[in-house]
């Protein structure tokens, strides 16, 4: 059975919505990310990174989230589009622009509002404008799409799904979907599927740490040690 190493954070949850979406066994192993459990030898031995997520499926370890995506879903034979090549290049594109866009400047847009230990205008103006631009280019591709490869509910999609349930803490509050409504669209039509709905039965299964302490910023954040020295 595939062993999913996961926390509720957005590219753990892009993993658990293809897993529940494919129909494929698997175990769910928490990973207390607040408590520093990304750092145990057990993890890193199957993630050098150390981070969340990882699966291992027999003999194959697969960690970060988009390369899971695709292996899972080439290994099912699912959510692959159409099969073109000209579909193949898109999905490819789109994947690697959720990986390194997408991913990166929300996750840093989060941490130089939320969890930064000093107010930086520059670097929130700089994540803030940055996360807005990448968001507004998947607005833009949605406007005559259904899903992001046209008319095929896809991995892509999955991979976005991650993140569209953080944009609001991204982006500055709810308010901000008023921009975004064809990426609110597309929220609202993957939350309505049966697979989305048991990722959440699957979030109320363990309960992680919900508190951003000290040990929970000395485990995420541990750049900031270097400021105590
Ligand atoms: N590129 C990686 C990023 C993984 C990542 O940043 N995971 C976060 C949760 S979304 C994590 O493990 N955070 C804990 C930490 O940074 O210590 C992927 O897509 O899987």
């Amino acid at each position: 059975m595939i062993q999913f190493h996961y926390s509720l954070a957005p590219n753990p949850m892009k993993v658990a919505l293809l897993l529940e979406e494919i129909g494929l066994p698997y175990e769910p192993i928490p990973v207390d990310t607040r408590k520093g459990e990304q750092h145990l030898p057990a993890l890193t031995a199957l993630n050098p990174n150390a981070k969340v997520p990882v699966i291992v499926d027999g003999d194959v370890t697969v960690f970060d989230s988009n390369a899971i995506v695709l292996y899972l879903a080439e290994k099912s034979g699912q959510f692959l589009g159409d099969g073109t090549p000209a579909t193949r290049g898109q999905l490819l594109s789109w994947l690697m622009f959720i990986a390194s866009g997408i991913g990166p400047f929300s996750g840093q847009a989060v941490h130089f509002n939320h969890y930064a230990p000093e107010k930086v205008p520059y670097a929130i103006n700089r994540y803030d404008y940055e996360a807005w631009r990448h968001w507004n280019v998947i607005e833009a591709r949605l406007a005559d799409r259904l899903w992001m490869l046209g008319d095929q509910y896809s991995v892509v999609d999955m991979a976005l799904w991650g993140w569209l349930r953080a944009v609001p803490f991204v982006l500055g509050g709810a308010e901000c979907w008023a921009r975004l409504p064809n990426t609110k669209r597309l929220f609202d039509a993957i939350n309505a599927r049966p697979a989305a709905q048991r990722v959440d039965a699957l979030r109320a299964r363990h309960t992680f740490k919900a508190e951003m302490d000290a040990e929970a910023h000395k485990a995420m954040f541990p750049q900031n040690e270097r400021l105590k020295a």
